[in-house]
Formats: structure tokens, C-alpha cells, sequence
């Protein structure tokens, strides 16, 4: 079974995806981000792109041997906040990591094209697991990957293997070899899958960028990888939705002194209830 199925059409889109997120690692929904969001992100994008190789420099970038990965873009366009807004995304993580995750990343791809046989081996198109712990099959992270381009065989769709979720032990390179997938989707569809599943980025050989953005989002006691609270300034964090600002981690900070140790509770930095 293939779990692809569209939110328009589909009034069990929610059950269904869940149902393919336990039984196979993953779902793929349809469907979700419309036309004129998908320009706007696309535009966005490559804004950010710029403005991060200003800031860090090509040739660290380079280095870093990451392929278009835009890290932290909400800082450097509040549009990216947008996101966290998602309803069905929404709806998942309640239903997942629940009401009280934390975004663990947020982090953009414009996966650029290569001659056939040319793309560089890097951690990225490697078959890996996001959220590298089993924890005796308890769900602690999952990842919402957005299609802002159409996912296709040629233009390096996200490869994945079904079932290799919650496992002790790496699946063997034979087993990958003849049970990978694509995640092939329309663009705004959005690709749903346990962090412990393995999956790589396809190999983009269309002449063409593909873009898209992935979330992971854990349970509130996770560390994120990115300090989003410190990475954001606090007048954006606090003109976000309250969600937004319980997913960036601003309910899950870390008192520093004893006046904020010892607040109200409704002043807390870290609120009750965050598991
Ligand atoms: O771009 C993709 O399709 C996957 C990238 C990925 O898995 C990662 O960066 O962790
Ligand atoms: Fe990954």
C-alpha cells in the first residue's frame, strides 16, 4: 500500500496519514499549499538564499558540504513563521508529538541539478534517520516536508523505505536497495514521516532547482537544534499566534535566574504540561 491521498477530497485524510505514519513509517498528503503561497515561498526563498550567503559566504557554505540547505530562514523573513500556521500540520503533530511539541528545525532545500552521475555523496542523499534513537518504538519526532515543487523521479524526490521506522538495527544496503520509494507528489503536497525512518534526497538531474521545506517536530523535552527564541527577535516571537510561539520553544525556556524560577505560573518560562 501506497499512502498518498488528497485533504479536498478526502475527509479521512487525518486518520489515514496516521494510519500510514504507524504502519509504515510514513503518508503522503495532497493538496495542502495553494498556488500563490507556493510563489510566494518559491520568491522567498531564493531571498533568503542570498542573504545567508552574504552572511556566512559561499565558500563556507561549501565547505559545510550541504547541498541548498537553508537553515533558520525565519530569521532572516518572518514568512517562514507562516508555516507553523498550517492546519493539517497542525493537526498531525496534536495527534503525534502532541499539542505541546517544539519545531526542531525548520529547514529549507533548493536542491540544485547535476549531470547524471555528477551529485556529490553528502550526508543529505545518504539513507539516514532524522531522529537517530530508537526508544523502544516510543514516537518522538516527526518531520512534515513540504513539496514547493512537484517531486518527481528526475528532479530528486525524497527516496525513502517503507517500514524501516522504529528498528533497532539499519536495514541491510540489499533491503534498501529493493524496497526504496519516492515520495513523487505534486507540488503543496506534504510528505508526513516518523524521523526514524530512513531516507535520503533523490538525485536532481531535471536542469532544474526542486525546492522544498522540511520541518522536524519533537516532544516539548527535546532540545531543538535550533534555539529558535534566541534566534528570533522576542517583538516577532511575540506577535506570533501563541502555537507559534509554543512551537518555537517559548513555553519550554530554561530559567537563568531565581526571579524567573520563581514567577506566577502563568508567567513561567517553562509551562506545566509540556510532555
Ligand atoms: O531533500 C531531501 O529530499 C531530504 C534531505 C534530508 O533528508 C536531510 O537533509 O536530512
Ligand atoms: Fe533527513
Amino acid at each position: 500500500m501506497f499512502w498518498i491521498t488528497n485533504i479536498k477530497t478526502d475527509s479521512n485524510w487525518l486518520s489515514k496519514s496516521l494510519e500510514g505514519l504507524r504502519k509504515d513509517g510514513y503518508a503522503i498528503l495532497e493538496g495542502v499549499l495553494e498556488k500563490d503561497f507556493l510563489e510566494q515561498t518559491e520568491e522567498a526563498m531564493y531571498k533568503v538564499q542570498k542573504k545567508i550567503i552574504q552572511d556566512i559566504s559561499l565558500d563556507r557554505l561549501e565547505r559545510a558540504g550541504e547541498l541548498g540547505v537553508l537553515r533558520i530562514m525565519a530569521r532572516y523573513d518572518s514568512f517562514f513563521l507562516k508555516y507553523l500556521e498550517i492546519r493539517e500540520m497542525l493537526e498531525i503533530v496534536d495527534h503525534t508529538v502532541s499539542s505541546t511539541a517544539v519545531l526542531h528545525l525548520q529547514n529549507g532545500f533548493i536542491l540544485p541539478s547535476f549531470p547524471v552521475e555528477k551529485t556529490p555523496l553528502i550526508f543529505q542523499n545518504i539513507f539516514h534517520m532524522d531522529f537517530p534513537r530508537y526508544l523502544n518504538g516510543y514516537l518522538a519526532s516527526i518531520n512534515v516536508f513540504f513539496a514547493i515543487s512537484p517531486f518527481t523521479k528526475e528532479n530528486g524526490a525524497t527516496l525513502f523505505v517503507p517500514g524501516s521506522h522504529q528498528k533497532l538495527e539499519r536495514p541491510s544496503e540489499d533491503y534498501i536497495q529493493s524496497n526504496t520509494q519516492y515520495a513523487e507528489c505534486n507540488s503543496g503536497s506534504l510528505f508526513l514521516f516518523d524521523s526514524t525512518l530512513y531516507h535520503a534526497a533523490g538525485k536532481n538531474i531535471s536542469g532544474k532547482d526542486r525546492l522544498s521545506i522540511n520541518h522536524q517536530f519533537t516532544r516539548s523535552f527535546f532540545k531543538q537544534q535550533i534555539d529558535y527564541v534566541r534566534a528570533l527577535e522576542t517583538d516577532v516571537i511575540l506577535s506570533q499566534e501563541p502555537r507559534t510561539q509554543q512551537l518555537l520553544g517559548w513555553y519550554t525556556r530554561v530559567p537563568t535566574n531565581l526571579k524567573d524560577y520563581y514567577q506566577s505560573p502563568e508567567e513561567r518560562l517553562y509551562r506545566k504540561g509540556q510532555g
